[in-house]
Formats: C-alpha cells, structure tokens, sequence
C-alpha cells in the first residue's frame, strides 16, 4: 500500500512538472502573440492538472477505503446480533460508496472548469448551484472555496432526487454509533461522517440559509413508514445570536414539531440557552433549539426499535409519534426559496 502511495505522489509531482514547463511555454507563445496555439496548451495544463487532481482522489479514495474498513469491523463488533439490520445499513454504504465515485470524476472536471472560468454568477455554494449545473446523482460534493463569497471548502451530501433534488442535507441519522451529544463547538463546526450520521455544523448552516431557504425533514419510523415536514421559510441566526431559529410556512404529513422550537436560541450541553429553568440539552441529550423543552428532538439519543419509555431523549417527532418513541431514521436538508428544478 505504502509503495503504491509512494508512486503515486511521485507520479503526481512529475505531472506538476509537465504542467509548469508547459505553462512556462505558452507564456513564451503568448509573447509570440499566438493565440492559437497558446490556447492549445493551456488545454493540455488543464488536461495535466486534472490528471494530478484523478491520482490525488485515488490516494484519497484508499485511504477512506481503510477507514471505512475499519469502521466496519467496530460496528460488527458491536451489533452482532443485529445483524439483519447491519447488513442494510451496509449496502446503503455500498450505494453511497457507488455513487460517490462517480461523482468525485465530476467534481475534478467541475473544479478545473471553476479555475479557468470564474466569475460571481458561477460561485457554488450549495447543492441547489450543482443541480443547476447539472449535477443531478446524490451523493458526496466538495464545495471549493471561494473567495468571492469568503467561504471555505465544504463536503456536502447532495439530495438531487426528493421532490426535484437540490438539497443541502444539513443532518441525518440512520445508522446510530455517533453520539449527538455534544457541546456548543462540536455543533458549531459539525461532526459526523457525511454518508453516515452527521450534523454540518451551525455555522454552516447559517451560510447556507442566508440565502431565503425551505426546510424539509424526512422521518421513518421502525415498521418503514415515512412522513415529512416542510417549512418553506427557514433561517437560523449567527453565533452570536446563538443560531436563533426562524421558521414559517409549514406543510407535510408528519405535524407541526418544530414550531414550538421558532424564535428560541441554539442549545448544547454546555451552553444552556433554553427557556426553560431546566437544562434540556442535558436531559434531553442532544444540542437542538430547545425551548421548554421539546416538541421534537431529532438531536436525541439513537435508541433501536423505537420505544423507550424511561425517558423523553430519544430521536422524537411528537407530531407523529408522541415523546416516547425513537424515529429509525431522520434528514434534514434545505434549499433556496423559489428553486425550480
Ligand atoms: C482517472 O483517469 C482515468 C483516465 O485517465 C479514468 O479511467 C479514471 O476513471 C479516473 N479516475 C478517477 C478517480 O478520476
Ligand atoms: C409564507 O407564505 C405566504 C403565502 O405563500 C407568503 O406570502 C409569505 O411571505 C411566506 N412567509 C415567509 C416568512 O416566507
Ligand atoms: C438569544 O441569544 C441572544 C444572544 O446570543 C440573546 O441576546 C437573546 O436574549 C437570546 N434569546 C432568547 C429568547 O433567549
Ligand atoms: C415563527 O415566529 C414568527 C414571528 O417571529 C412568525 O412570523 C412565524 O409565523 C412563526 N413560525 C411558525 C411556523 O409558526
Ligand atoms: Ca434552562
């Protein structure tokens, strides 16, 4: 593997080479005012640099490979005798690996197309942008960065089917081994694994919906049925307005559950910002915008097969199936207001 690595990085700084002597040469015939021909060769750069960017992700790709792998023997471990369950959450994992791949040759191709045409109108910053360029297979993106809209490079799962595609999935739960118990700098800059369970992080979030945004969050429950709730206006504030909520305009099947959590600030275990004389975070187990406390908690704590009558921290949507029961499965993803795919 190590060799492999080796030849690799070897082979990449020998393209790197290439391309600056190449570069250095159209310089030359740029001076010798031939447009032609210079335009020829940068093609060829670009066509170099894309190569160098393929080996990057190929390294990339084996080393999330061993991580992966890795993961995999823990969650054996613990869930042997889970193990039909298991198996689902690894062909999802195996869909999602597919489906990956594929898109990573896109983003290579769309990058190198970013750093020779790069105007504001062209700026990516969310799935809704990818879609409208035509990337139309969910799955994992990297938004670059960019210093027109002053933002840094971002993974992203891209949602380019549901109900027209184009969503931004800011949190998802599903597979149940990521604590979301977490405190007020973890929800800040998010945690997770973006094709497992994840929460993107409240500043991005924030970025993400400074721009007017709908909110749709999908839930299943453990005999497989699905509901949703939409709020076609949703925002939340900055840090230092402790990433108030703003939400209005609700439809869906699943109930109203997160009204009750409108106009209060963002929670963690160790920022108490509630409404509460209680600390809902630590009793409810999860960083959310808790009021007194919930109406939903879909920060809470994974519990499988859906009841846990002890105690009111589960994965709850009380909308559909009151404080008791703990959804197998949750995304929350947004979009522009007026996105029309
Ligand atoms: C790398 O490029 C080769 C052709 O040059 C292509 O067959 C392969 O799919 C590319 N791989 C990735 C990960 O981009
Ligand atoms: C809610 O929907 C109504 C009717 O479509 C619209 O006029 C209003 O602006 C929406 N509210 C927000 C905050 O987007
Ligand atoms: C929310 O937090 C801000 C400061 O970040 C504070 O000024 C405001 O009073 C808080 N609002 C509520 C409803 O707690
Ligand atoms: C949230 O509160 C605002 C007022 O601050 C209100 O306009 C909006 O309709 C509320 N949203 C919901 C879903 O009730
Ligand atoms: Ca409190």
């Amino acid at each position: 593997m190590a060799k492999v690595s080796l030849n690799l990085v070897a082979l990449g700084v020998t393209l790197l080479l290439l391309a600056e002597t190449w570069a250095q040469r159209a310089k030359k015939s740029q001076v010798d005012s031939k447009p032609a021909k210079a335009g020829q060769c940068c093609e060829e750069v670009r066509s170099l640099k894309i190569q160098v960017a393929n080996l990057t992700s190929l390294f990339g790709e084996l080393s999330r490979k061993q991580e992966t792998d890795l993961r995999n023997v823990v969650k054996q471990i613990m869930d042997l005798e889970k193990r039909n369950r298991q198996q689902e959450d690894r062909v999802t994992e195996a869909e999602s690996k597919y489906s990956e791949i594929n898109n990573r040759v896109e983003i290579i191709q769309l990058q190198s197309l970013q750093s020779a045409t790069h105007t504001s109108s062209d700026a990516i910053y969310d799935c809704a942008s990818l879609f409208t360029k035509n990337y139309r297979i969910s799955g994992e993106y990297n938004l670059p960065k960019d210093e027109f809209l002053g933002t840094p490079e971002l993974s992203v799962f891209c949602d380019m089917e549901t109900n027209g595609g184009g969503w931004t999935v800011i949190q998802r739960r599903k597979v149940g081994l990521t604590s979301f118990n977490r405190d007020w700098k973890q929800y800040k800059t998010g945690f997770g694994s973006i094709r497992g369970d994840f929460w993107l992080g409240n500043d991005h979030i924030f970025r993400l919906t400074r721009q007017p945004s709908v909110i749709r969050i999908e839930l299943e429950d453990w005999e497989g049925e699905t509901r949703y709730a939409e709020y076609g206006y949703f925002t939340v504030g900055n840090e230092l307005n402790s990433y108030k909520l703003f939400l209005a305009n609700y439809s869906g099947n699943a109930g109203d559950s997160l009204r009750y959590h409108n106009n209060t600030n963002f929670s963690t275990n160790n920022k108490d910002n509630d409404k509460c004389l209680d600390d809902c975070a630590s009793i409810r187990k999860g960083g959310y915008w808790y009021n007194c406390c919930t109406d939903s908690n879909l920060n809470g704590v994974f519990y499988r097969y859906g009841e846990h009558t002890r105690n009111a921290d589960g994965i709850t949507w009380y909308g559909w199936h009151g404080s008791t029961y703990s959804l197998k499965r949750v995304e929350m993803k947004v979009r522009p207001v007026g996105f029309h795919p």
